[in-house]
């Protein structure tokens, strides 16, 4: 990438290199990397894709390390869980593993402690990154078979339990499956769904303790999380019954299109391997079009979420909208939609209020707030999403405007979780980052970013 002009002469490349790399380092705890100190003492899902990358060219090992803690998680129906539970640093995350209650559900692992939905499946292209950064691959052939395996059955999962219409798009059924929280799409999903306080079990959340209230999910949807997971332990877990009389099933673009990156990457691992790749063939060649046909807003320029229990989009415009770029989902004329859309006030903001790219939420939606986690700030990892998706279609310039973004939010704050958008912050306030500081695929991606 040394067309990219980064504004960062190599002393401070060098400095800021050994600070993310002292960000994973500090939050390693044994086997593997917890996303941050305090707020998040357990392995995420899709953190340790992220965070496999950032050590892939200083500790290859490790990077490794990181896929197959978490895929000691992977239940027998291929559902690899959000989350798995260190038994080490019992910390004070809610909801814990007493909470969701998987003890004893037929099909998790016996030994290990994992919640019970999934998350958007990064690992197959995580893999195949790091086929391309091995140092060794001939070496590391072993694990990149056993990973290959055990990702073909988490989209073996994906199609056969989360896509019962076979239209080749996945559902999530909890927006923490999303990654993306507290996106205003889920408030919409639940105008739909009758429910009450009542219905909801006595919960007390932790993450108040760390961050406050306003950075943070409002009480309205933890409400609503809850009460999901409270429907989903009642039935023990047991797919696909379970979905026969459940209310939260969204085919949401960034999942799906995560999905399918995945699947193009695994074709290309599984020739390298030796191995059938027909299916992987077939489901790109489907999921793409789904999205592509199925998903798309014309009027809105952007993919956006569809209900398939009440049978409606959700247009609302989000940063995952913008993700199908990633896995060549978008025709020529979407993708120029979606380039102009990025350009525009929706997400870059005016000349007078300038915005950093990728607000998550897009400014100009009404359920916006540039401080509340996924509803306005912005993620290096949507970024770093969005930058391979821009290059993929040629935009060289918008590639490096969110890397070099990216990189100068970093820089100016610190390896947040999150970052206000606007460029101009309110009177007198002075850091721009949000939510946990110290944070790993913070961290991870500027290394693979800088690296590069
Ligand atoms: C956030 O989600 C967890 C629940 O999964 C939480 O808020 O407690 C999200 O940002 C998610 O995308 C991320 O993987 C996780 C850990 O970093 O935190």
């Amino acid at each position: 990438m040394s067309n990219i002009p980064t504004n960062l002469d190599d002393s401070v490349t060098e400095h800021f290199v050994e600070a993310a790399k002292n960000v994973l380092k500090e939050n390693l705890l044994g086997n593997f990397t917890k996303p941050a100190p305090g707020l998040y003492p357990h392995q995420w899902n899709w953190d340790a894709g992220f965070i496999a990358l950032g050590y892939a060219r200083s500790d290859f090992r490790q990077a490794c390390n990181e896929l197959s803690a978490l895929f000691r998680g992977q239940w027998a129906n291929g559902m690899v869980p959000q989350i798995v539970f260190s038994v080490q640093n019992k910390g004070k995350y809610f909801p814990g593993y007493v909470f969701w209650n998987t003890k004893g559900v037929p099909g998790k692992p016996r030994n290990v402690r994992t919640s019970g939905i999934t998350m958007p499946p990064v690992h197959g292209f995580i893999l195949n990154h790091l086929l391309k950064l091995a140092p060794d691959s001939k070496r590391y052939r072993p694990f990149f078979q056993r990973m290959f395996d055990r990702v073909l059955l988490l989209h073996q999962y994906c199609y056969e339990f989360r896509d019962p219409e076979r239209e080749g798009l996945a559902f999530i059924c909890h927006p923490w499956e999303s990654g993306m929280d507290n996106l205003p799409t889920w408030e919409e999903v639940f105008t739909q769904i009758q429910f009450d306080a009542s219905q909801v079990p006595p919960y007390e959340r932790r993450d108040l303790e760390y961050v406050d209230a306003p950075y943070r999910p409002r009480k309205q949807s933890y409400d609503r999380y809850i009460y999901l997971v409270d429907l989903l332990r009642k039935q023990r877990y047991q797919e696909p019954e379970i979905w026969n009389d459940y209310p939260f099933q969204v085919q949401e673009p960034m999942f799906n299109a995560i999905l399918n990156h995945s699947n193009e990457a695994l074709l290309e691992l599984g020739q390298w391997l030796g191995q059938d790749t027909g299916q992987l063939r077939e489901w790109y060649t489907q999921t793409n079009q789904a999205l592509s046909h199925k998903l798309w807003d014309e009027s809105l320029g952007v993919f956006v979420s569809y209900d398939r229990v009440h049978r409606r989009p959700i247009p609302i415009t989000t940063a995952g909208g913008l993700i199908p770029l990633l896995c060549g989902a978008a025709n020529a004329e979407q993708s120029a939609r979606m380039v102009s859309l990025i350009q525009s006030p929706t997400f870059s903001g005016t000349s007078e209020n300038p915005a950093w790219l990728c607000a998550s939420t897009a400014l100009d939606e009404p359920g916006f707030d540039a401080c509340r986690y996924w509803r306005g700030p912005v993620w290096i990892n949507m970024n770093w999403l969005l930058f391979h998706g821009l290059r993929r279609y040629g935009q060289a310039d918008l590639a490096a405007r969110l890397r070099s973004d990216s990189l100068e939010l970093v820089r100016k704050f610190g390896f947040w979780e999150y970052y206000n958008p606007w460029k101009n912050l309110p009177e007198g306030e002075k850091n721009g980052g949000y939510g946990a500081d110290q944070f790993s695929w913070t961290a991870a991606l500027v290394l693979d970013w800088l690296e590069e």
